[in-house]
């Protein structure tokens, strides 16, 4: 057939939401994706993704973190679905945590609307959480958290609709400027966009970065106590437990998960089994902050981080290869940047540049790493 402008490879919620703003920009556009829309076996999936915008992480991510709100919003209004639920948001710890620290200095650099409370208010006002004296938080009204997978069939429907291609089920084999091979077909293309997820070390081999694909489980819960059905979603970085993060209920549980300390894994040998003593760790962990999930546990689902060595992103023209952008290394951080990093994407695939600011991914800081 005719030559397409663009294939993306990869179609979870990066590669469904560059697909999009491509399309709509009227480029002629093919997404290849390996498995069925919206699946489970990736890192699109589980029912919740925190988002919001006083980024502990770097105040770098806050620009982007605006117009990620902004594009979310858009989605919205122009998919018909509900894929962002302002709950607000807390982060709790002592106040020189990363996570309570580095969120209010992202507030304040940005001026962003934000409370501190102390240990009795957090209580007060949020009874399903237990803080520990010496905790406070920073509360974000304008927090809360986005539906993975009706944020990629949104994005995929709307590419559709913008006159994309879409290929299910059509795994690649090779990709090189100009071309993209699959099990089916080989497609023409001026440029190749790869949103790989943990499919990166496979994928972007020639990029020279050792990301390290990390299982975690994210931990449902059936808890009777209605404090749990509505809260804001939170980040908790305990001074006497390991952090963790959370959810109020959504489709009938609430769920817990750890951030950190996951196994090394590969999408093809990852464990999808839930073991007894990821449970009791769970159990553990939250038996003191968040007292109301005890004895109810339900079932556990896996899922993949595609980390780089400083868990900052990696999103750039190819640095080896003319013709192809790349998105991969989101760290477990991702995706509540899907809208604008499809905008960057679109951006970078078309002109060569962004004016979204994205020093911070630049792969030649990783590039060779071991
Ligand atoms: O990106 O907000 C986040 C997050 C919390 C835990 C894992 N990711």
């Amino acid at each position: 057939g005719r030559p397409y402008d663009v294939v993306v490879i990869g179609l979870g919620g990066m590669g469904s939401a560059a697909a999009y703003r491509l399309a709509r920009r009227g480029l002629r556009v093919l997404g290849l994706e390996r498995f069925t829309p919206a699946h489970a076996r990736g890192s699109s999936h589980g029912g919740s993704r925190i988002t919001r915008q006083a980024y502990f992480e770097d105040p770098a991510y806050v620009p982007l973190l605006l117009r990620a709100h902004e594009l979310w919003d858009e989605i919205e209004r122009d998919s018909g679905e509900h894929v962002f639920h302002r709950v607000g948001g807390v982060l709790l710890g002592v106040p020189d945590s990363r996570v309570v620290s580095g969120s209010r200095a992202s507030a304040e650099r940005y001026g962003l609307k934000h409370e501190l409370l102390d240990a009795s208010e957090i209580r007060r006002r949020f009874p399903a959480l237990n803080p520990a004296a010496d905790e406070i938080a920073l509360y974000e009204d304008g927090a809360g958290y986005v539906v993975p997978e009706t944020a990629v069939r949104a994005h995929l429907e709307l590419a559709r609709r913008a006159g994309a291609d879409l290929h299910f089920e059509e795994p690649v084999t090779h990709w090189e400027q100009g071309r993209v091979t699959t099990a089916r077909a080989t497609y023409e293309t001026g440029h190749v966009v790869v949103c790989p997820g943990p499919w990166a070390p496979e994928l972007l081999r020639d990029l020279e970065i050792p990301f390290e694909v990390e299982r975690q489980v994210q931990h449902h819960f059936t808890p009777a106590t209605r404090d749990l059905d509505h809260h804001p979603v939170y980040i908790w970085d305990p001074a006497d437990g390991e952090g963790f993060y959370g959810f109020p209920k959504i489709d009938g549980t609430v769920k817990v998960a750890f951030h950190t300390g996951g196994q090394v894994c590969t999408p093809d040998t990852v464990d999808r089994t839930v073991h007894d003593h990821e449970v009791d760790a769970v159990r553990a962990a939250t038996a003191r902050p968040v007292p109301g999930l005890a004895d109810t546990y339900r079932r556990g689902v896996t899922c993949m981080y595609t980390n780089t060595a400083d868990r900052h992103f990696v999103i750039a023209r190819h640095p080896g290869h003319d013709g192809v952008t790349v998105a991969c290394g989101f760290s477990g951080h991702g995706f509540k940047f899907v809208p604008v990093v499809g905008e960057i994407l679109a951006d970078l695939a078309t002109d060569g540049a962004t004016r979204h600011p994205i020093a911070l991914f630049d792969p030649a800081r990783l590039r060779g790493g071991a």
